[in-house]
């Protein structure tokens, strides 16, 4: 049976084909821009937006939330990623990294499964990196443009294909913890 992978993000969804394509598991999209409660913390949000879709749909869902963590900005954008993109966007983010020295940052990500009326489970992943002095590549999605991974070759995720950006990323971390878990326990 088809895992269902509830996310209107449709760059996301082709992330996690290609990770699950691998595993031998069949993934299906539901095209849902669900509501997230407001919390500070990831894997928070994962386990709440996972119970709502899996009680609303009535099957076995999972989700994935994912934010940009800026060090010399205290962890901003963070879990309000998604508002701060479609509001300041990239150009925002370079405007207030203009002149900062630690350009550290990290993408977070929690996935979150549930079966209706079950207790969710949630796994993480994170990748290192900084935030990059301009824009580049087209690829990819969100904060790609800006963001070079730590064991990348300099490239920013928006300057690689989606099997590269897999090798490093917060996503593919979590969900390949999800998979692996699923395949072992669920199936
Ligand atoms: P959902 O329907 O799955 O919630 P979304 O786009 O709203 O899709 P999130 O809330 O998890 O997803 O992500 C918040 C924002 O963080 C997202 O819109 C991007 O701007 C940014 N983001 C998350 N993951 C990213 C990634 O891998 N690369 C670049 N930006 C990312």
């Amino acid at each position: 049976m088809a895992l269902t992978f509830v996310t209107s993000n449709q760059h996301k969804f082709e992330e996690v084909s290609e990770l699950a394509r691998k595993l031998g598991v069949e993934i299906v999209q539901y095209k849902w821009r669900y509501t997230e409660i407001q919390a500070d913390d990831l894997e928070e949000i994962a386990r709440a937006s996972a119970m709502e879709v899996s009680a609303k749909l009535g099957r076995p869902c999972f989700v994935e939330d994912a934010g940009l963590f800026v060090k010399a900005l205290n962890g901003f954008p963070g879990p309000y990623s998604n508002y701060i993109f479609r509001t300041i966007g990239n150009p925002g983010i370079l405007k207030l990294m203009s002149g900062v020295k630690d350009r550290s940052a990290e993408f977070r990500s929690a996935v979150g499964y549930c079966e209706p009326g079950e207790e969710p489970v949630v796994f993480v992943g994170r990748v290192e990196g900084r935030i990059a002095e301009e824009a580049r590549g087209t690829g990819g999605f969100g904060f790609d443009p800006i963001f070079i991974a730590l064991e990348s070759d300099g490239r920013t995720f928006a300057e690689m294909v989606v099997s590269e950006k897999n090798l490093y990323s917060h996503r593919a971390r979590a969900v390949d913890r999800f998979l692996n878990w699923f395949i072992e326990v669920k199936r």
